[in-house]
Formats: C-alpha cells, sequence, structure tokens
C-alpha cells in the first residue's frame, strides 16, 4: 500500500464519496453490516487503516490531513447510524441512541404496587368526602416539628431523626407536617387525606426504610369525637383487610395527639419471621384527636372545633394484604418483585 497516496487529500475525498454512495445503496442491514467492515474492520478497514498510519507522518503532514481524515470518519460513521434507522434496525446500535425510537419487545409495565395501593386509597375516602392534599417533602422545622406540638427539646423530634438541609429546612419525617398547612389553607370544617413521600434516618430492616410513604388523615369540625374516627377506621379496615387479618389498638404518645392510640396488624407467619420478629404484630400507624395547641397554629378555634388525625404507612398495608415479607422490596428495582402485582 502506498502510504503517501492513501493519505493524500484526493484520496481522502475519493473514499468519502465511495463509501457514502456504498451506504446510500445498501438494501439491507447485512449489505451495510459488510460496509461498515469495510471502513472500520479493525485489521483491514480502510478507515481504520487511515487512522491508525495518521500517528506515523511527520508532524507538517499530520497537521494538515488530521482534520480531514477525522472529518471522513465522522461523515461515514454519520451515514451508517443514519442508514441504520432508515433500514429499521436501531436495537443493535452501539454508537447512535434516538430516545424518540419505540423500543422493541420492551413488554407492557404496571403502577408500582405502593402506588396501586395509594391510588386505592385516594378513591376510597374521595367516596367519603375527603380532599386529596399534597405537601412538600422539604419543609421548614416550624411545619415538620414545633407547629404539630413538638417544641425545639422535646425527645419525640430523636425519634424522627431526621435529614436537615439545614438549621430550619429538614426532610419531612411524617405527612403531619401538612396538619398546619392544611388548617391554614382551607380552615374548618376540614376533611383531607395527604399521601406523600418521608424521610428518617433509619437503620434498614424489613419493616423500616430511610424513604417510605405515610398518608395522613384529619377530620376536623364542631362535635367530632373519637366515634367518627372509629366508624372512618371501621370502614377502612372492612374495604382494604379481609375478616381473617386482626387489627389491634393500643395507647400510643405523639404529641399533636391527645389522647392517642396505635394500630397493629397480626402478622401473617406463623410464629417467628424477621417481619414482626416474633412479636406477631406489625405497626401500621398512629392516631388520635388533635391537640388544641395544632388547631391554634393552624389559626382554628379550639373552643368551637375538635378533630381526630392519623398518620398510616401504606406500605405497611399493602405487606399485609400481600404478604410481602420485606418493605426493602418496594424501592429494590427488582422486576421478580413488581411483576407480581
Ligand atoms: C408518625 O409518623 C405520626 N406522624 C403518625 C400520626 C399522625 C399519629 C397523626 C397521630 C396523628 P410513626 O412514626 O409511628 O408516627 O409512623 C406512622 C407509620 O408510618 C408507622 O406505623 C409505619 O407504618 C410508617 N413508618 C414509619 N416509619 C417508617 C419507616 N422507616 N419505614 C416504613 N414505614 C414507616
Amino acid at each position: 500500500m502506498n502510504m503517501t497516496s492513501e493519505l493524500s487529500l484526493a484520496n481522502l475525498n475519493h473514499l468519502a464519496e465511495k463509501y457514502l454512495e456504498r451506504i446510500s445503496l445498501a438494501k439491507d442491514i447485512s449489505e451495510l453490516e459488510q460496509v461498515y467492515q469495510a471502513a472500520f474492520s479493525r485489521k483491514s478497514g480502510e478507515i481504520s487503516n487511515i487512522m491508525h498510519e495518521l500517528k506515523d507522518l511527520a508532524p507538517d503532514k499530520k497537521k494538515e490531513i488530521a482534520p480531514y481524515a477525522q472529518d471522513l470518519r465522522q461523515k461515514i460513521e454519520t451515514a451508517l447510524a443514519n442508514k441504520k434507522i432508515q433500514l429499521g434496525d436501531v436495537s443493535q446500535d452501539q454508537t447512535f441512541f434516538d430516545a424518540t425510537v419505540p423500543s422493541k419487545d420492551s413488554g407492557r409495565g404496571h403502577i408500582h404496587p405502593a402506588t396501586q395501593v395509594i391510588w386505592e386509597i385516594e378513591d376510597f375516602f374521595r367516596s367519603l368526602g375527603f380532599m386529596i392534599l399534597d405537601g412538600p417533602e422539604v419543609d421548614s422545622t416550624f411545619f415538620n416539628f414545633e407547629g404539630v406540638n413538638i417544641p425545639k427539646d422535646h425527645p419525640a423530634r430523636d425519634m424522627q431523626d431526621t435529614f436537615y438541609l439545614d438549621e430550619n429546612i429538614a426532610l419531612r419525617p411524617h405527612t403531619s407536617n401538612c396538619q398546619v398547612r392544611a388548617m391554614r389553607e382551607y380552615g374548618a370544617p376540614l376533611r383531607a387525606i395527604v399521601p406523600g413521600r418521608c424521610y428518617r434516618n433509619e437503620n434498614r430492616d424489613a419493616r423500616h426504610e430511610h424513604t417510605f410513604l405515610q398518608f395522613e388523615g384529619f377530620m376536623i369540625d364542631e362535635g367530632i369525637s373519637i366515634a367518627n374516627f372509629r366508624d372512618v377506621i371501621d370502614q377502612f379496615f372492612k374495604r382494604f383487610i379481609n375478616e381473617k387479618t386482626e387489627t389491634r389498638i393500643r395507647p400510643g404518645y405523639f404529641p399533636f395527639v391527645e389522647p392517642g392510640f396505635e394500630f397493629d396488624f397480626k402478622c401473617f407467619c406463623d410464629g417467628f419471621c424477621g417481619l414482626c420478629k416474633g412479636t406477631g404484630w406489625i405497626e401500621f400507624g398512629g392516631a388520635g384527636m388533635i391537640h388544641p395547641n395544632v388547631l391554634k397554629h393552624g389559626h382554628i378555634d379550639p373552643d368551637k372545633f375538635s378533630g381526630w388525625a392519623f398518620g398510616f404507612g401504606p406500605e405497611r398495608l399493602a405487606m399485609i394484604r400481600k404478604q410481602i415479607p420485606d418493605l426493602r422490596l418496594f424501592r429494590s428495582g427488582d422486576l421478580r418483585f413488581l411483576e407480581q402485582f
């Protein structure tokens, strides 16, 4: 091979014409593949050889020829990629990615199991006349804590060991950050639920994630009592779990309710399991009558209005319903898990 004639500008132009014509005439992918091999095969591709030989040229010559050689290579690569799309084979393309081309055989996806349960919960509460509200996941310490009666030095703040962005802003550890926000925005009477993502500095295990879902619910009006809450919650359990799943209610402490209680589900295991850790019960959430201080922060008169609130874990509800043994599966992205729902 005569090196000087290979690397003359005239020769590069000739190669460009030759390859662009061959590419445009290619009738199918296998013909295009032959053109690709002729140009870029590692051992004998004409363009690969030229690129290889560039480095042996004298510096002056190299400076003159190299930009034309690069240009030639780029033109041929682009023409190959475009022709490949034209011939309808983009799935194998290593060098070109067009996000607008529909994928082949990707199958049909579906809604994530946690979103499925949230949507069902929203439907249920909407049918009872509740609004579905949204709230910020990054919020001030006032709405996260002080507004719901957890002052700066209150030990309950430690239990929700949060991710702080600065001294006064934190990722919300619970959807209760939306209680005072909703009261200020809509006043009383008020019925609403607020589903959403929460964050805690947790040791992850079968029941705990650092990022998880909660849904808050509250009902405020004149003369609201625990009896209203019992009724709503009885209907909720009737709708969402079968009659074989036992639930229990026990006293619980949350600074923003008085009195307060907690709900548990009977675990689906027969004895010891990693989920309930042998206790036989899985906590579902807390609830109670809204503390007068919280109503005051929400600009609602506690002498006229009363209300209840709850904060439940929808992932744990889905776990009980579908016998899912580990909460970490929800964010695993594992298709073997997701495809079951
Ligand atoms: C609260 O967060 C209170 N804000 C709930 C509340 C609201 C009480 C209104 C009274 C009135 P708690 O920390 O227990 O409470 O969380 C409630 C539920 O959220 C738990 O029972 C569980 O179902 C879910 N949850 C809490 N932490 C996690 C976590 N790390 N991973 C997964 N789910 C969690």
